[in-house]
């Protein structure tokens, strides 16, 4: 029996991952500032709490094997709630991590924390999973942050650590750049999958994105993991480039993180 702590279980990510995730002899632990109405009792449990809050983050992780790091801000905000939420939330699950000797931590960094890196700055060769960080606003910045915290207690305290820079994780890609940046929810539930797997043992920073025929962000460092994404985001080609034409030349897809390139520092989307 094993028990996988989601933080932010109540968002869009658990919300779409939860049902994916359940196996047998694996309890999902939910946490999250929202209550959640449709637990299934058989496989589920429910901690209320926020990442801002120590006592509840301790008692949310102890007892668990693996955490699965899904709680905070999603876009761009104000720089005190980006700190708060944000990194010391994750500081908190960390700490909380060493404290009850959980020795996997897996994150939903984002692209937003290599937001700045170009297409054409990947050239021929796709753009590294683990390419250095350039954070497109205080919010990609806090994933470049979370995955140095990452790192920090990795080396410190040997857990294994899994950064996720997802790409847009939804049940479609939510505009054209999707066609380049969507992971589907079933390649969602692969790479959370390969992340709990021995192949991820150590330190790994990997791109969350589906195997997408106009993607240009590298599967290699997926691949050391065994991430092997099976959808492609051209089945909505048609549909998402009938305003718009595909061309490197626009800055949205030029760049990694698109419009939050251009987004006013601090201001909540
Ligand atoms: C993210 O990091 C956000 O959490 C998500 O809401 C999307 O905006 C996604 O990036 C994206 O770039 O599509």
């Amino acid at each position: 029996m094993s028990t996988l702590l989601i933080t932010g279980a109540a968002g869009n990510m658990g919300r779409m991952l939860r049902p994916l995730l359940r196996r047998p002899g694996r309890t999902l632990r939910l946490f999250d500032i929202a209550a959640i109405d449709d637990i299934d009792t058989a496989t589920e449990e429910f901690v209320l709490g926020s990442v801002t809050d120590r006592e509840a983050v301790d008692a949310a992780v102890a007892g668990v094997d693996v955490v699965l790091h899904l709680g905070g801000l999603s876009t761009e905000d104000s720089w005190s709630n980006i700190l708060s939420v944000n990194v010391d939330g994750t500081q908190a699950i960390y700490e909380a991590a060493v404290r009850h000797g959980v020795t996997r931590v897996v994150t939903a960094s984002s692209n937003h924390a290599v937001g700045f890196w170009t297409h054409d700055e990947a050239g021929e060769t796709a753009l590294a999973g683990d390419v250095e960080t350039r954070p497109d606003g205080f919010y990609g910045w806090s994933k470049a942050a979370i995955e140095a915290l990452g790192r920090l207690y990795h080396d410190r305290f040997g857990i294994d650590v899994i950064n996720l820079r997802i790409g847009s994780s939804f049940d479609r890609p939510p505009n054209y750049r999707g066609l380049a940046s969507w992971m589907s929810p079933a390649d969602t539930a692969r790479l959370i999958e390969a992340s709990l797997s021995a192949r991820a043992n150590g330190f790994h920073t990997v791109w969350g994105v589906s195997n997408n025929t106009r993607g240009w962000w590298s599967q290699a460092q997926g691949a050391v993991i065994g991430y092997e994404p099976e959808d492609d985001s051209e089945v909505f080609a048609e549909e998402l480039l009938a305003d718009h034409e595909w061309t490197f030349d626009d800055p949205i897809l030029q760049r990694v993180g698109g419009a939050f390139c251009d987004h006013p520092l601090g201001q909540r989307m």
